[in-house]
């Protein structure tokens, strides 16, 4: 695509130089995605692995834990490793984090505290809440979703989008977006969505598997949040709980949860709506959405060490949840 006015990612175009540069300087690259990956979290590292294989230069995909279910369909997906082992085995002089607002959601952190001499480090994201960890960062809360963002670097060089690469992205911005439904729906997302399209995606394909195809004990999940809705009359916040029994006794994994709250945000009136979720490693996940424009709930996730988007945000705290005479709450675990 020639230069276009239009393009929000203009401003962007001497990050991708950058990025290229750094990526000729390199011997060996190790891509990185966040843990207890999304679509568009696989979907982009999927697509940095391609334009990596276009540049010519040894890489490696890595990802601290395997790809849920619902994303198994995407094309290519073993040659991603959750093996932690590939970030020490062999020394990568270039680490690309894709998605990940910080090195501990990335699931690197420790990895890092453990480097001698540290390797460059690219950051593309578009967190609004991004800590600018890296040497050079990409970040652009204005894209819908990395993968969006991973386009625009492909097609800045002028490589064509392969077909199962074209899957890949789609993947990442049709979840990011919620079908097209969230802020991250702007004509930018749509244009190259269509694009996307006209390469070859696979669009029913992606939206069976990822908003469609549901287990009965996860809708079953869904019905016991569902009963538990509660709104609080003071703040118009609509909250509800799934605890690891909910978990153990539907014989599901805690993953499965992951999209309640998404289809919570439905919830008329509601100012926002949580969704607190028992994890099995003592914490328990709140997961903030909100369709009202005035509401902010990364405010709220970052006050409680958390972070996110304005309209999808989340924050973790240690402890368990208690059913009360009225509610529920998170105690701590003795
Ligand atoms: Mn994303």
């Amino acid at each position: 695509m020639a230069l276009d006015e239009h393009n929000p990612m203009v401003e962007f175009h001497q990050a991708f130089q950058k990025i290229r540069d750094e990526i000729k300087r390199a011997q060996s690259v190790l891509v990185v995605t966040h843990k207890n990956p999304d679509g568009d979290a696989l979907g982009s590292l999927l697509a940095m692995g391609y334009f990596l294989g276009l540049e010519n230069v040894a890489y490696q995909l890595f990802c601290v834990s395997p790809a849920p279910a619902h994303l198994r369909f995407l094309p290519n997906l073993d040659a991603i490793s959750n093996d932690e082992r590939i970030m020490t085995d062999k020394e990568h002089d270039l680490i690309i984090i894709l998605d990940s607002g910080d090195l501990e959601y990335a699931g690197v952190a420790e990895h890092f505290r453990k480097l001698k001499g540290l390797p460059v480090v690219i950051n593309i994201d578009h967190h609004p809440t991004n800590a600018l960890y890296g040497h050079l960062n990409l970040v652009n809360p204005n894209a819908s979703s990395t993968s969006e963002i991973i386009y625009h670097l492909i097609d800045f060089f002028r490589y064509p989008i392969a077909k199962h690469i074209a899957t890949s992205l789609l993947t990442g911005i049709l979840t990011d977006t919620g079908s097209f439904s969230n802020l991250g729906t702007t004509s930018s997302s749509l244009d190259v969505s269509s694009r996307l399209l006209a390469s070859g995606a696979r669009v029913r394909e992606i939206i069976s598997f990822t908003f469609r195809n549901k287990p009965i004990p996860q809708l079953q999940l869904w019905g016991r949040a569902l009963s538990r809705l509660k709104e609080n009359d003071e703040t118009g916040i609509v909250t509800t709980v799934l605890t690891q029994d909910d978990f153990r006794e539907l014989g599901i994994d805690e993953d499965s949860s992951e999209g309640i709250s998404n289809f919570l945000n439905n919830v008329d009136h509601a100012k926002a709506i949580i969704v607190f979720r028992e994890k099995s490693d003592g914490t328990v996940r709140a997961s903030l959405r909100t369709t009202q424009p005035n509401v902010d709930v990364s405010k709220i996730a970052k006050h409680f060490g958390g972070g996110g988007h304005k309209k999808a945000a989340g924050f973790t705290i240690k402890g368990r949840l208690e059913e009360t005479g009225t509610g529920w709450k998170v105690v701590p675990i003795k």
